[in-house]
């Protein structure tokens, strides 16, 4: 994603924020919120227009893309710095907590003194909201409700977050004539659905000239720690980087301990010991015999070895101590790469999806790792928007992305009627196939789908009788309101959904957003086998906000014989490459190509949305 787009966007998104807390009209925050998604998904560079070139970004007017010039022009918008200067940053926190608007974030402050999230709970626990009017006892429990999901996310950030960042310095420093090698480790290799810090690594023999150049990153505010082997930054958007650079022949190795986790790690540390070798950040070592009897031996008890630093066969090992050099051991074992460390302890390489202690060992030593699924197996993305309903991006840039991508096949999925808000029509759908299929003919070698997400009500019935239903190629179905239904209800109303013979794919089925929306409370397992049963796949929601399905859920449904749609719900041109993210979700939940119908090819496909329904069969 162009990184000036993000910049802009996130701009005038504090910008309408700012408006709206300082009791500026309502319209004129939505003005500016939804020019900030239409620059953040615009396919183009907006740091490379001119006035002119902005204003035809669906959103921006005038004023707008003045605001933009003058950012790139004197790096900053006048009109935003005069609104931060009138409100204390932590007002401004507030507005963070899920369910408290700005306009109620500024009344907390002026009537109460409330300049921050802690200072929010001390007043909830001393009972200080009281008499405000607005904050009754049941807003009192949203307000504690929100915070706690803030607090989970606890500094934790998406993949996207952590992932932009990533590369940026990964980038920054594999530009430097030292640096032999750099990638990112840790949980964002691992996909982890939430990022506490960068774990960046890079193989040089000249470690300081890295060190140099990430301190002095534009993006760092802080340096936390500073050596020679190991640097830790905090960037101006709080996250830390910790940089580790280690000799290249010890880059496997190295790789290997800083992609985690912890718990896997303590189990290849365990193999290595019982070969006699020793395996830590600093390579693959082989034990010298005076040292071996002694260490096998405290292996076998469980205690540690004595007189001879940290053993390495500890569950719970520790970082060594900054600057220490390798610790006294045999010989270096090759470690230039993870395949050589996994092969010569006895497996096969693992991918870093799967390194969570889960199995995966097990299935290593036995040769059954699955063959997990990858981004090339994906052959079209089943569930997108256009700005037809609340996508920023017309049909036809959505679908000349998709066919840049090389996919086979690829659905628009716009809202139906229900969402009110989108103000959907029958006329209006389709007209919109009408377009589809009008474009198809540029488009040989990608087949264009006709689809639709449909509300499940909460009754589980959807937006539209079934002879209309029939006209799609494609419907995927979601939960968008009613979440605080009973789990009974909830789990009545998706089982109810896959019955319907002309729903495909159930959205983003647990409904949550990371660190703002719990998941709704259903009986997951009644939802597989009502999958399983009614020929309904699942979707694995790309979008890094939801990942939903998660990678637990995953690992159970797939038991049950469920199939899954990966899926973007790509609501910009951008958005189709968080494709990457949901594959990363669907490899921890162990899925294969297999698993996933749209890895499959258009007919096998085509079948499978039929749900046994007797029709012609398309090409
Ligand atoms: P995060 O940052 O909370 O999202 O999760 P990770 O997995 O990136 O954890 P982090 O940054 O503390 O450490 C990066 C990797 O370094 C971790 O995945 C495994 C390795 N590591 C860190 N501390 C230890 C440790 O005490 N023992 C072992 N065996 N490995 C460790
Ligand atoms: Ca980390
Ligand atoms: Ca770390
Ligand atoms: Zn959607």
């Amino acid at each position: 994603m162009a990184r000036p787009n993000e910049q802009v966007g996130a701009l005038l998104q504090e910008y309408a924020d700012l408006v709206a807390i300082t009791g500026g009209a309502p319209y004129r925050a939505r003005v500016y919120e939804k020019a900030a998604r239409s620059v953040a998904g615009h396919h183009l560079d907006v740091s490379t227009l001119d006035a002119a070139g902005l204003r035809e970004i669906p959103n921006v007017g005038d004023s707008i893309a003045a605001k933009v010039v003058e950012y790139f022009r004197t790096g900053r918008i006048e009109e935003v710095e005069r609104l931060r200067a009138r409100i204390p940053a932590g007002v401004r926190e507030l507005t963070q907590i899920p369910t408290l608007g700005p306009r109620k974030a500024m009344m907390l402050y002026d009537e109460r003194g409330i300049a921050s999230v802690q200072d929010l709970l001390d007043a909830l626990d001393a009972g200080r909201l009281r008499g405000l009017k607005g904050f009754g006892p049941r807003t009192e429990e949203n307000l504690r409700h929100g915070i706690t999901l803030l607090r989970q996310a606890g500094g934790r950030v998406t993949l996207d977050v952590a992932m932009e960042l990533a590369e940026e310095v990964v980038a920054a420093l594999s530009a430097l004539p030292q640096c032999e090698r750099c990638t990112y480790a840790g949980s964002l290799r691992r996909m982890r659905e939430t990022v506490g810090d960068l774990d960046i690594l890079a193989a040089s023999t000249k470690p300081r000239s890295l060190m140099k150049a990430l301190t002095g990153l534009s993006l760092v505010s802080e340096v936390i720690a500073h050596g020679d082997t190991k640097t830790s930054v905090r960037t101006t958007a709080g996250m830390q980087v910790d940089l580790r650079v280690v000799p290249p022949e010890s880059w496997g190795a190295a790789l290997q301990y800083f992609t985690g986790s912890k718990a896997h790690n303590v189990r290849t540390r365990e193999i290595a010991v019982r070969q006699d070798l020793k395996l830590s950040e600093y390579g693959l070592f082989t034990v010298p015999p005076a040292q071996r009897r002694h260490r096998r031996k405290a292996t076998l008890t469980g205690e540690p070895a004595s007189g001879e630093g940290p053993p390495a066969e500890s569950t719970e090992p520790t970082e060594p101590a900054e600057e220490s050099g390798p610790p006294e051991a045999g010989e270096l074992v090759v470690s230039k790469s993870e395949q050589e460390v996994y092969a010569r302890i006895g497996l096969p390489w693992i991918p870093p999806t799967l390194r969570e202690d889960r199995g995966e060992i097990e299935a290593a030593r036995d040769g059954t790792l699955p063959d997990v699924v990858t981004e090339q197996d994906i052959r079209g993305d089943l569930h997108t928007h256009t700005d037809l309903t609340d996508g920023v991006a017309p049909m036809t840039e959505m679908v000349a992305a998709a066919a840049e991508r090389g996919y086979d096949y690829y659905a628009v999925t716009d809202h139906a009627p229900n969402l009110y808000m989108q103000r959907m029509t029958d006329e209006k759908m389709l007209a919109q196939r009408e377009q589809l299929h009008a474009l198809a003919k540029r488009y040989p070698h990608l087949t264009l789908l006709h689809g639709t997400e449909l509300n499940i009500d909460p009754d589980g019935e959807v937006d539209w009788p079934a002879d209309f239903l029939a006209g799609f190629d494609i419907c995927v179905a979601s939960v968008h309101s009613h979440f605080n239904q009973t789990r009974a209800q909830l789990t009545r109303r998706l089982v109810r959904a896959c019955e319907n013979p002309h729903v495909n794919v159930i959205g983003h089925p647990t409904a949550r957003l990371i660190g703002h929306r719990q998941p709704i409370d259903v009986d997951l397992e009644a939802v597989y086998e009502a999958c399983a049963d009614t020929g309904t796949a699942l979707e694995v929601n790309a979008s890094p906000d939801r990942l939903d399905l998660n990678d637990e859920h995953l690992l159970a449904a797939r038991r049950h014989g469920v199939k899954f749609a990966v899926d973007t719900d790509a609501h910009a041109v951008a958005h189709l490459d968080y494709l990457r993210y949901g594959v990363g979700t669907a490899q921890r939940g162990w899925l294969t190509a297999g698993d996933v119908i749209n890895t499959w090819p258009l007919r096998r496909l085509r079948t499978f949305l039929r749900k046994g329904r007797k029709g012609r069969e398309k090409p």
